[in-house]
């Protein structure tokens, strides 16, 4: 401890905390003069699910109606360098919720669905925090983030914990993984919603069970065929990852789904309405597999994928609407953006690939989920408060981990050097009070690390492979040093590593140093 400490003191004389800490030190400054608390907004954070940087109307997608988020956006401010924390959602999630960035924690990759809860419960999380200052905290939608203590003994049929209502949430109604992952059913609270307990669920990631036809052997079966993985259980005629049986009522229906959030939501807001809240609105949209309701098909001419923006944008309609019918809009935080950047195939041969014309869902970004490259994780990020935002259109450069921070400020709460690492406080660029933001972000593609400072941005060099096939997708990986200066060249096309081998040097130690220090903010 003493140790720690010392050497704390020690970073801190550094040369690294001059440069790189001084935005971190700023914000906790800040972070002291936190808003008047009596003026504490609701909190509405909507969580879209693989939307890309160019996958919306805002954002310059034209064959894709999204009226909604226009509207969000138009009364709103549009951030452009907004990012996630991680190319894939579990390390997206993991960061927006503990505000510590996902790779100094091991785990926190993609999950299986019968993974155990990977955040302590003993950490200060986003909802924790906004309970100790009064709201009372709600997630519906995709979790992805594991639950129970222990897979092998995690049972479906009984009280599923931990999970949400012991990392802060008061109310939860889940899907526990992807849709694509079983088991496919909602969670609400600690229990799975509509289960006879006459017709238990029983989950395996690593057997198929007796005489149950799988995706892999029984393509004729399926309603949806699946182009990579996604051949093992088969539910409501679509292959997905993992075995499961049982629980027959239980089973979700994907065209469904959104219904079921949008219903839980409205409720979940309207029965809270009477003191502030924070729901966390995480759609399934337009994750695969996308099978949106039929009200939706045809909306677009890109086949499922455009349809499932349009209805992600029917989401966050409704969620619009109840706030104006309950006369909260005025009063509430609403901030829209996505956990990871935009893939086209998957996994389901859903004509993703064949229908997207001339639809470009990174916009001028090059990558896409899974990709050190900025479409990976550069991510729509629209935020409204209309009572405190002017808007407008924000180049400041944002994380979704610095959202525990800037809530803490705005809220009155201030947090112990244990919580929230990386999470620095970020409330004037969010309420348009500051064009410039982070001086840095680091991002987590699938097989290695980038960071932008300013108007650069540094890929470390690595082995993996320079592309997936099966998705198409650039991962950003190569074995030489990148640099790409964003300004001039936001597709990442022109590695300027060899011409300025000192920019290359200084980036490099400024993400040593941000690892090694366990921390960002101070
Ligand atoms: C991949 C899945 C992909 C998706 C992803 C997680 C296969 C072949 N691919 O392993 O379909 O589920 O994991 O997506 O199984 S995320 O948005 O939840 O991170
Ligand atoms: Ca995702």
């Amino acid at each position: 401890m003493l140790k720690d400490r010392m050497n704390r003191r020690c970073f801190l004389k550094s040369a690294f905390a001059a440069t790189v800490l001084g935005p971190a030190v700023l914000s906790i400054q800040r972070q002291a003069m936190a808003v008047n608390v009596s003026n504490r907004p609701n909190i509405v954070l909507i969580y879209a699910d693989d939307v890309g940087y160019g996958d919306l109307n805002c954002y310059g997608a034209d064959g894709v109606p999204t009226p909604n988020v226009n509207r969000l956006a138009r009364e709103g401010l549009r951030f452009t360098n907004a990012y996630a924390s991680a190319a894939t959602c579990t390390p997206s999630r993991y960061s927006l919720l503990t505000g510590q960035y996902a790779w100094r924690k091991k785990g926190t990759g993609v999950l299986p669905g019968n993974a155990a809860l990977i955040i302590d419960t003993n950490c200060r999380t986003l909802p924790a925090m906004l309970k100790q200052a009064g709201y009372t905290t709600g997630v519906v939608g995709k979790w992805h983030l594991g639950l129970g203590n222990d897979p092998a003994l995690l049972d479906w049929n009984a009280d599923i914990k931990p999970g949400p209502l012991e990392i802060g949430f008061d109310y939860a109604y889940l899907m526990p993984a992807t849709g694509d992952r079983v088991p496919c059913v909602f969670v609400e609270n600690h229990r799975v919603a509509n289960l006879d307990p006459n017709d238990p669920i029983a989950v395996s990631y690593q057997k198929p069970f007796p005489d149950q036809p799988i995706g892999q052997s029984h393509r004729d079966q399926l309603k949806m065929d699946w182009s990579h993985g996604h051949n093992q259980s088969i539910v409501n005629g679509i292959g997905r990852i993992g075995y499961m049986s049982g629980g027959s009522a239980a089973v979700w229906k994907d065209e469904d789904m959104a219904d079921r959030f949008v219903e839980k939501a409205v409720g979940f807001i309207e029965d809270k309405k009477d003191k502030p809240f924070f729901l966390y609105f995480a759609t399934h949209d337009i994750h695969v597999p996308r099978v949106p309701h039929p009200r939706f098909v045809g909306k677009t001419n890109m086949g499922p994928r455009g349809d499932a923006i349009v209805q992600f944008d029917w989401c966050v309609g409704q969620i619009l609407d109840t706030l104006d019918r309950l006369g909260l809009t005025d009063n509430t935080l609403v901030v829209l953006t996505s956990d990871n950047g935009p893939v086209v195939d998957d996994g389901y041969k859903d004509e993703a690939v064949e229908r997207l014309g001339s639809h470009k869902p990174g916009g001028p970004l090059r990558g896409g989920k899974y990709s050190a490259f900025d479409a990976g994780t550069r991510e729509p990020f629209i935020v409204r408060w209309p009572k405190q935002i002017q808007p407008g259109v924000s180049e400041a450069l944002v994380s979704q981990v610095d959202f525990i921070a800037s809530v803490a400020a705005l809220t009155g709460q201030t947090l112990k050097t244990e919580d929230a690492p990386d999470s620095l406080n970020q409330l004037d660029a969010l309420l348009g009070k500051d064009s410039v933001g982070r001086s840095h972000v680091i991002q987590q593609g699938s097989g290695t690390m980038a960071v932008v400072k300013g108007k650069w941005k540094y890929i470390v060099p690595s082995n993996g492979p320079k592309k997936y096939v099966q998705t198409n997708t650039e991962t950003g990986c190569d074995t030489e040093p990148q640099l790409y200066d964003l300004r001039q060249d936001p597709g990442e096309k022109n590695n300027l590593a060899k011409v300025y081998p000192d920019i290359v040097k200084e980036l490099g130690t400024l993400l040593q140093d941000i690892k090694q220090a366990g921390r960002t903010r101070l």
